[in-house]
């Protein structure tokens, strides 16, 4: 992996930011995409100190597809040959009803989750295709495996992201650019700040009385795919903390 270019979206907290931290010590050259610049920054300094990685700051909504085109266009020379996609970008808002829940947060997570992956997918496998050398890491999740409530549009849009993988492979079977799906179940990051809205109090309550996963424990799995031989496709994995079965089954002391 010595040298591959890594781009990374939602690089700036959580799940991305250990992706970078991990190909970084990996000797890749990143590519780390955010909305927030000083979250990527923070993320870029800290893979510059610690490992020594050439980074390379993308930041852009990944809803806003002009915004994302331009960037990926302007990119320069020596930064546009992507070896490894990880669309990582993504976030679920709020646990309501699908009869009472609010549409605009809804608009945001199908056009982050789903909206956002896939475009990001459509500018970048070409050239993987043209290079004869790719891979696509999604990052699914338990959610998209079955409906639990509260969660119906954050599930949908996980089980699209796992179906735009199943879709992806089929369509470069006949190509070397490997997909890969990666469906975390708990993991202790921002996402449940985010999802309640900066509601500490029921963030916290989230991973309470077990040990959930980090956000490295999924890096160590994105990188375990990226890292196998070519001939070696990771199609899908299911990573849950050892207390959880499924989305809504979790042991608790
Ligand atoms: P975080 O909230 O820590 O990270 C999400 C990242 O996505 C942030 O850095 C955020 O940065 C970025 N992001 C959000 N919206 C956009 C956007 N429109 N454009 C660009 N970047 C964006 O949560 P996680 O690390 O947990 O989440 C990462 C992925 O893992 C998500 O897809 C999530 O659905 C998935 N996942 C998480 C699980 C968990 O339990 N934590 C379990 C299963 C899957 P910024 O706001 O600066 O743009
Ligand atoms: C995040 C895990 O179960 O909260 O995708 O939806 S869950």
């Amino acid at each position: 992996m010595k040298g591959k270019t890594i781009l990374i979206t939602g690089a700036g907290s959580g799940i991305g930011a250990a992706c970078a931290m991990k190909f970084a010590a990996g000797g890749c050259r990143l590519i780390l995409n955010g909305r927030n610049t000083g979250k990527l920054e923070a993320t870029g300094n800290a893979a510059r100190e610690r490992h020594g990685a050439e980074v390379f700051l993308l930041p852009f909504d990944v809803r806003d597809r002009k915004a994302m085109t331009d960037a990926l266009r302007l990119l320069p020379e020596e930064w546009k040959e992507i070896d490894v996609l990880v669309n990582n970008a993504g976030l679920a808002l709020g646990m309501d009803k699908e009869s009472e829940g609010s549409l605009d947060d809804w608009e945001t997570v199908i056009d982050t989750n789903i909206k956002g992956t896939l475009s990001m997918t459509r500018l970048i496998v070409p050239g993987m295709i043209r290079r004869g050398h790719g891979h696509v890491i999604n990052i699914g999740s338990i959610a998209g495996d079955a409906a639990y409530p509260g969660g119906s549009v954050y599930c949908a849009s996980k089980a699209a992201v796992k179906t735009l993988s199943d879709g992806l492979r089929i369509d470069l079977a006949d190509t070397p650019v490997r997909v890969t799906c990666i469906k975390p179940g708990q993991v202790e990051t921002n996402f449940s700040m985010v999802r309640f809205h900066g509601d500490r109090k029921r963030a916290d309550n989230v991973y309470k009385g077990y040990r959930p996963l980090a956000a490295e424990d999924i890096a160590e799995t994105v990188w375990f795919a990226a890292s196998a031989p070519e001939h070696v496709q990771i199609a899908e994995m299911l990573v849950l903390p050892t207390c959880q079965a499924t989305a809504t089954i979790i042991h608790k002391e």
